[in-house]
């Protein structure tokens, strides 16, 4: 939507929320929708997914390493933020920590004055997009690893990631752990217990002081929680609310919840915590030359678009640097190609040109005025009486229009309140059904033929509450 800016209305009788609310944090959140990964360390030189945490680290040394590029490319292709593996599981970091001797301090690339932490976080500042971290719980190098002296290990890494860094828009943490690793040269399995190990609610609690809008990612939210796959789509419908359910009777915790649940959320879910679909635009996560023929194309980029932020969630794609420190060519020319049709599918929104009436407006007052939902302003919305469930909006055009997608917004403060829905085209003088769904929440993109029409019509089937629309929008693209 273009006018993005916030435009809140004093009016009389809002509804009710209904259910689990977004925070404010959230909310901001929620206006992302895609942004990028950037899985890079030691593995890069190797040719690994998983180090071992064994590995000679002065192999890190990336021969142009160009945090502007990275971040140019990203925004080019419409990425609103980037997310920094500061540590995968090998244990090795980014930024010059004094906790370890394992990180950039301690190699040759740039004598050991580099930070990829400090050079990525700085680049995405200077061109305007959000910065977060990724770091790995499961640590493959670090000697006390399983025991308590990690855990204190961790949490000075995470304050000192929350500190200087400036401001974080989400902190990723893992669920991954395979139990095998060096561990300061013990080579063995270490077990944890995923549920109590990391003390989640302390460690949580410094990304809450340091840096109070950040949204915390993982199995179990806080604010925001994985959709259960690594293949790029939320479930349908996809609902924003989820009650994470922890393995074998035990409290759900990273790594241990049953995480297919994910995909689609629960209707009735206790929380507010709303899908991330995570992908990588390569086969792997880290960059392999032998991956360089495999890059997502970027009609299935699209595909993936519609799947997580056309169903309410959020696309965060993996661009991984390769071992110069630039994002492949390859992968720049399929993000400059997907960007190139979302561009084209979203320029006009044709239902601007439309007359809007609905079956009923609140109180009968302009602030839920069906007008709200032509505004291209999230903060306006179209409501309902109490009890009217059944209700529509109705959009009239003067000449015939031609659309193939359709987006649809609920206003998220009064929580996710429509059930069913159906959407409608006047043919041969009546209406016919042209598609159906259940959740629609932050976004929904509903894509089909080319569909020609005078009249549309959008018609809440079941909600417990009156509706809150906040946004209905009609686009004709290559698609
Ligand atoms: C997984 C990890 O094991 C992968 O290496 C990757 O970082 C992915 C995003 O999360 O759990
Ligand atoms: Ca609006």
């Amino acid at each position: 939507m273009k006018n993005e800016k916030p435009c809140y209305k004093q009016i009389p009788k809002q509804p009710r929320p209904y259910g689990p609310v977004p925070t404010k944090r959230q909310l901001d959140w929620h206006t992302l929708e895609f942004y990028g990964f950037l899985h890079f360390t030691v593995n890069t030189f190797t040719d690994q997914e998983w180090g071992y945490g064994h590995e000679d680290r002065d192999l890190f040394n990336p021969s142009a390493f160009d945090a502007d590029q990275i971040v140019e490319t990203a925004k080019m292709a419409g990425m609103k933020g980037l997310i920094l593996t500061c540590k995968h599981h090998d244990g090795f970091c980014l930024w010059p920590t004094r906790e370890t001797q394992h990180c950039v301090r301690n190699i040759s690339w740039r004598k050991g004055k580099g930070d990829v932490v400090g050079d990525v976080s700085k680049a995405c500042a200077r061109h305007g997009i959000k910065f977060g971290v990724y770091l790995s719980p499961w640590d493959r190098n670090h000697k006390e690893y399983a025991r308590p002296a990690y855990i204190s290990y961790y949490r000075k890494q995470l304050a000192d990631l929350m500190t200087n860094y400036g401001p974080i828009f989400e902190v990723w943490f893992d669920g991954a752990n395979g139990g095998d690793g060096f561990y300061g040269g013990a080579r063995e399995k270490r077990s944890i217990d995923s549920s109590t190990y990391y003390g989640w609610n302390t460690t949580w609690g410094i990304v809450r002081r340091l840096q109070p809008n950040a949204c915390i990612f993982g199995d179990v939210g806080a604010d925001v929680r994985w959709v259960g796959n690594e293949s790029g789509y939320a479930g349908d419908p996809c609902w924003a609310t989820y009650s994470p359910c922890g393995l074998n009777g035990k409290k759900p915790a990273p790594g241990a919840t049953v995480y297919q649940e994910g995909e689609t959320g629960h209707r009735d879910g206790k929380f507010w915590m709303p899908a991330e679909c995570d992908v990588s635009i390569r086969p792997g996560w880290f960059y392999h030359r032998s991956e360089d023929e495999k890059v997502r194309s970027p009609e299935n980029l699209l595909d993936l678009y519609f799947k997580s932020v056309g169903r309410g969630a959020s696309f965060l794609l993996n661009l991984p640097p390769d071992r110069r420190g630039l994002v492949h060519e390859n992968d720049v020319a399929s993000l400059r190609g997907f960007r190139g049709i979302l561009n084209k599918l979203f320029k006009t929104d044709l239902a601007r040109q439309a007359v809007v009436t609905a079956s009923n407006t609140r109180e009968n007052h302009p602030g839920y005025a069906p007008s709200n939902v032509l505004d291209g302003c999230r903060d306006t919305y179209w409501s309902t009486d109490d009890l009217l469930k059944n209700s529509s909006v109705t959009l009239d055009f003067k000449r015939p229009v031609t659309f193939n997608v359709i987006s649809l917004r609920e206003y998220l403060p009064l929580g996710q309140r429509v059930e069913e829905f159906a959407i409608d085209v006047w043919h041969g003088g009546s209406w016919r059904c042209h598609s159906k769904g259940e959740s629609i929440g932050s976004r929904r993109l509903i894509s089909g033929k080319k569909t020609t029409t005078t009249r549309l019509r959008f018609r809440v089937m079941k909600a417990p509450v009156c509706p809150a629309i906040s946004e209905i929008g009609l686009f004709a693209g290559p698609c």
